[in-house]
């Protein structure tokens, strides 16, 4: 006997209405379900755009991992800093700014030898620098074997002879003309040492898994001014040499790994007797703070 007929047959209003209801009920839980993960999805890209942002290196691995160092179970341990008097707070600092401001960009150097050690303790200094999530993303290749500083100018110098000649355009070349820089670089066979500052884009862990290393051109940039300090307090010049186009070779040349970029070359040493620096001058105070 079939009873669900008549039933059917009498309620099909009522029965239609509830399916219908529960379809347009399911259509909206899916839709709110779809419009909340891209909304996820759409953080992830902004996050994942951050950090790449950071400096146009992808900093995820290949599988969308990001690794960083946990340091949940890193000790927080007292801190205090030494407490100057007002007046000592103030030749303080004034001494250090005078110091500071005998800092010149030097393109003319001694061959004179330079202690090791006291490189290694300027290295140290520069090593202090903040970075993101202390991830310290810098490397320092020192050289001072003159036939690797010969291969390093010689890559140095095919570059920047295309950079003057070609890429750099005739409005920076006008507006270095007061520096009389040019393709020529025999400081970095003449200095004692070339400091070749690498950033490392990511971190590497023994397991081959990345570190993402946040904002680690920030971080590298902070580090070289330490390091710049901690060179003018120890009474060494250098110049900060930025040669465009030739990061990869020197990272191959030096053998460092994919990780890390060569940012910045520093050669180091006294500078020569002769050395000659543009006659510039500094912004004044008011020129170059508020007070609000
Ligand atoms: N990197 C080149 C060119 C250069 C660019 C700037 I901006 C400078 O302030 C100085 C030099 C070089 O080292 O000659």
């Amino acid at each position: 006997m079939d009873v669900s007929a008549p039933f059917i047959a009498n309620y099909w209003q009522y029965i239609l209405t509830v399916c219908i209801g529960i379809i347009i009920v399911q259509f909206i839980q899916s839709f709110y379900k779809n419009s909340s993960s891209t909304n996820r999805s759409s953080v992830d890209d902004n996050r994942k755009i951050f950090v790449d942002n950071d400096d146009d290196e992808g900093c995820v691995d290949d599988n969308g991992n990001q690794s960083v160092p946990t340091d949940d179970d890193c000790e927080h341990i007292p801190y205090g800093m030494v407490r100057y008097p007002n007046d000592e707070m103030l030749t303080r600092s004034r001494h250090f700014y005078e110091e500071m401001n005998k800092r010149r960009s030097v393109r003319f150097f001694s061959d004179e030898p330079v202690a090791l050690n006291v490189i290694e303790n300027v290295l140290l200094t520069a090593g202090t620098a903040p970075s993101g999530a202390h991830t310290e993303p810098w490397f320092f290749a020192v050289v001072s074997n003159p036939e690797v500083k010969s291969s390093i100018r010689e890559i140095v110098e095919e570059e920047e002879r295309i950079n003057y000649a070609k890429r750099m355009g005739q409005k920076w070349l006008d507006d270095l003309e007061v520096i009389k820089t040019t393709w020529r670089k025999p400081y970095i066979e003449t200095a004692p040492y070339v400091i070749v500052v690498f950033k490392q884009v990511y971190g590497l862990k023994k397991d081959g898994t990345r570190i993402v290393h946040y904002y680690n051109e920030m971080s590298s940039s902070i580090c070289v001014g330490f390091l710049l300090a901690a060179l003018q307090n120890a009474g060494l010049a250098t110049v900060t040499s930025t040669p465009m186009n030739s990061g990869p070779r020197l990272r191959q040349l030096l053998g460092r790994p994919v990780n890390e970029k060569a940012i910045l070359l520093l050669p180091v040493g006294f500078p020569s007797s002769d050395a000659t620096v543009p006659n510039f001058h500094r912004k004044p105070l008011e020129e170059l703070m508020v007070t609000i």
